[in-house]
């Protein structure tokens, strides 16, 4: 065969992803188990490169030159196993299977482990940037063996989003799972910053009293300072845009029930596994949640809340501003938290993943890309050992100065009756990880109470049970 590559699975991802490598200049085996799918494909689009149709497994995998790089785009989960089932039989030892669905990185190491086995390279990536994305540049966070990314490498690096210093959005993320992995925390990540901005635009609306329009206005203004992101940009247009239906205020005709696919919900439930708390994600995810619950919110129209206290336009200019500081120190938390947990992933499962380059192929192609990312990456490229982003004195400078301003928000959300867990979460997380003293000291002595957990001492080593039933003496067990 000559194709540098072979795509199946040809909806929407898979189609565009193998138009971006035709229209990089490789040759793109073509495969879809619907046959009309991948003419399809050559019938609109077989003029922006070079393209080899097949209709069978055996004339896909013939088609392909050797060592073989077969790229599945198909749901998730079952689909993605019958698929390799297929056709691992059909290929050699040195062979790559490249996994760029959306999976769950524990399918991934074991999908690699059994591939291995045989012989085969399995190669978990991270597809973000949506449609377009896989079209014109998205971020890719391939996993696997370093082997498959010497030569797979170079073909991603063409077709991924380019870092407005030129730079390619993939790299090496490491073995096994650790593309997916990463991946899932991106869009752990996703969740709390549309959470962020959703409060944003709450407290404009509700507490500023600031019309759709307005805000729209004043997210623009954001947008061309230290929150420039692309998702701030489509909140401003989405903001703007008036239902041609109903004339109103687009916002206000959509239901407010955010739905979900499970990738923000695995970051948490991973989260709770490693024991890294990631509060703004977990808000996040409990927040799109409580929307769909429409029979409880019914419920509960009657309960009471404080009397709205509206703002004049002074003084809502004011607060516009605090809930921008509020917005900036909220979402240093979130990557904060987010590449906590990355790092406590890579530790785990032995990835050694490079904090800044994870950081650096974000800055383009995906969901979460923002200015904000060149910075994160200068902070661990700086010091890889850096025991949290809050730890980076620039960031710990912003962060400080803004607390004034997050706090009187906060303050004024919970005075005002708006939820903002997102907001609150982080600015709890803020003043826990600075607190010389939790109350930590309180909840291990009430489960020595109660339970007999032991306890540790500030002033001694070892580890201690006070006789709560008796005399209420010490015993030392250390
Ligand atoms: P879908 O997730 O909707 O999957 C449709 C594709 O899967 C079709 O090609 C379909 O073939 C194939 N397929 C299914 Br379903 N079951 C199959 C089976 N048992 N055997 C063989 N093929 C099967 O497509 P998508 O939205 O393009 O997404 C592809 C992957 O990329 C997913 O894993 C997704 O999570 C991930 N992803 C999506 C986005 C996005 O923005 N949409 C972004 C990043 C990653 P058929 O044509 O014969 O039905």
């Amino acid at each position: 065969g000559t194709a540098q590559i072979g795509v199946t699975g040809l909806a929407v991802m898979g189609r565009n992803l193998a138009r971006n490598f035709a229209r990089n200049g490789y040759t793109v085996a073509l495969h879809n188990r619907t046959n009309a799918r991948t003419r399809e494909l050559v019938e609109s689009f077989g003029d922006e490169g070079s393209f080899v149709p097949t209709e069978s497994a055996e004339e896909f995998v013939a088609a392909l030159e050797r060592p073989r790089r077969l790229m599945i785009m198909v749901k998730a989960g079952a689909p993605t196993d019958a698929v390799i089932e297929e056709f691992a039989p059909l290929l050699e030892p040195g062979d790559q299977i490249i996994d760029g669905g959306n999976a769950h990185f524990e399918d991934t190491r074991r999908r690699e482990r059994e591939l291995r086995e045989r012989g085969i390279h399995f190669v978990g990536v991270g597809v973000s940037g949506g449609e377009e994305g896989a079209l014109h540049g998205p971020s890719i966070m391939p996993g696997g063996s370093p082997e498959s990314y010497d030569t797979l490498g170079p073909m991603l690096e063409r077709i991924a989003a380019k870092a407005p210093d030129g730079t390619p959005c993939t790299t090496h993320i490491g073995p096994d799972g650790a593309g997916h992995f990463v991946k899932m925390v991106h869009n752990g990540i996703e969740y709390a910053d549309m959470q962020l901005i959703a409060e944003a635009y709450h407290l404009l609306r509700s507490v500023a009293g600031y019309s759709p329009e307005k805000i729209a206005e004043t997210f623009r203004e954001w947008n061309t300072g230290r929150l420039d992101s692309y998702l701030i940009e489509i909140t401003a247009e989405v903001l703007a845009h008036t239902d041609p239906v109903t004339g109103k205020p687009f916002v206000d005709v959509v239901a407010d029930r955010a739905e979900q696919k499970g990738t923000g919900r695995w970051t948490v439930q991973i989260a709770l596994d490693l024991g890294v708390p990631v509060s703004g994600i977990a808000e996040a995810v409990f927040a799109r949640s409580l929307s769909g619950h429409i029979d409880l919110r019914e419920a509960s129209q009657s309960l009471p809340g404080p009397t709205p206290q509206p703002l004049d336009e002074a003084d809502a200019a004011r607060f516009a501003a605090q809930v921008e500081q509020a917005l900036y120190a909220s979402k240093i938390v979130s990557y904060t938290q987010g590449f906590h947990q990355i790092r406590a992933g890579g530790d785990t499962y032995d990835w050694n993943i490079d904090l800044g380059s994870v950081a650096a192929i974000w800055r383009a192609g995906c969901i979460i890309r923002a200015a904000f990312l060149d910075r994160i990456r200068t902070a661990f490229d700086a010091r890889a050992d850096l025991p949290s982003l809050l730890s980076d004195k620039q960031f710990a400078e912003e962060i400080g100065a803004a607390q004034d301003d997050w706090r009187a928000v906060v303050a004024t959300a919970a005075r005002q009756g708006v939820p903002t867990p997102g907001f609150s979460a982080a600015l709890a997380y803020y003043d826990a990880l600075r607190a010389r003293r939790l109350p930590a000291a309180l909840t291990q002595a009430q489960r020595d109470f109660f339970g007999a957990h032991t306890y540790r001492r500030t002033d001694r080593e070892g580890s201690f049970h006070t006789l709560w039933g008796g005399d209420r003496s010490e015993v030392g067990t250390g």
